[in-house]
């Protein structure tokens, strides 16, 4: 095939690539704005290469004109999680959305591959738009937790570096890997519970920070000048002295002060 026709046929894939990794983070910063917790840290994805398409389809003996039907990863997501319990909530999160359609699933997390690898596998249908109108494609989704994606991308660079055939002292060490990585996954779910609240407490003081600093901008502009300067004087107090309630607080009063500043100005 033309290489001009591969980049033709590939162009499609991007653009799913580009709009679910797009989807996936806005998960992330919605859930942050609101100052929940996000089951997804970090989204990324890739089209297949060219060289690595023709390796599976020659290896998989797929005739040129399957390829596109029968190859379910030329689009790719890879999710990583925090915790192993979120890649259940990630699973559930795509099934429930109607731009996606779930083809099939695989549980590498329950039956690991004899190399060692987990990971929760998903082959979607998604629809993208383009000049010759909707284009309906298959796309692979990976959910895994961060010590298993660090595990996976260790392996497959040496799968890479010895062509498929890890030596044996090599493979015995990256088993003894994986059983650490359930270990740590198990070990950080005992405290996931305290982690996820630290890390919303931190999520919503910066999200309280954020709004109050958008207050006394906003005051600087129809208020006093002198008394905006005590405000903000009174929230560095409140910031280096108070808790998270005391910011709040502040911040709740601080709005009520906007709001006559605002009601002042419509009469
Ligand atoms: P790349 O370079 O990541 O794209 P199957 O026909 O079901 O036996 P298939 O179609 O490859 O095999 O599906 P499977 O097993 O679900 O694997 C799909 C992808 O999962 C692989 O894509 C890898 O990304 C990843 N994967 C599967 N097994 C392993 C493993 O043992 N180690 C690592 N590191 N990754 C794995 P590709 O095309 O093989 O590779």
């Amino acid at each position: 095939m033309e290489i001009q026709l591969w980049r033709e046929i590939l162009i499609p894939y991007e653009l799913a690539v580009k709009e679910l990794v797009l989807n996936f983070e806005h998960i992330i910063i919605e859930s942050r704005s609101k100052g929940i917790y996000s089951p997804i840290e970090q989204v990324e994805g890739r089209v297949k290469k060219i060289s690595s398409i023709l390796d599976k389809v020659q290896k998989k003996k797929i005739p040129m004109d399957q390829f596109e039907e029968r190859l379910e990863d030329i689009a790719g997501i890879r999710i990583t999680c925090q915790f192993a319990e979120d890649i259940e909530k990630v699973v559930h999160l795509i099934r429930e959305r109607n731009d996606l359609e779930v083809k099939s699933e695989k549980n590498y997390i329950d039956t690991p591959k004899s190399s060692g690898y987990r990971s929760y596998h998903m082959i979607v249908y998604y629809t993208v738009n383009t000049l010759n109108g909707p284009k309906r494609l298959q796309v692979e989704i990976q959910i895994r937790t961060m010590a298993m994606d660090f595990w996976a991308t260790v392996e497959h660079s040496l799968q890479y570096k010895y062509k498929g055939n890890i030596p044996e002292h090599l493979n015995q060490r990256l088993l003894n890997a994986a059983d650490a990585v359930v270990a740590l996954d198990k070990e950080m779910s005992t405290v996931r519970n305290e982690i996820m609240d630290a890390q919303n407490s931190f999520q919503i003081k910066a999200n309280v920070v954020a709004t109050i600093l958008t207050n006394i901008q906003n005051l600087y502009k129809v208020a006093n000048k002198r008394e905006v300067v005590k405000i903000q004087d009174e929230f560095y107090r409140v910031y280096e002295e108070g808790g998270l309630d005391q910011l709040i607080h502040f911040s709740v009063q601080l709005d009520h002060i906007a709001e006559g500043y605002r009601a002042q100005e419509t009469n």
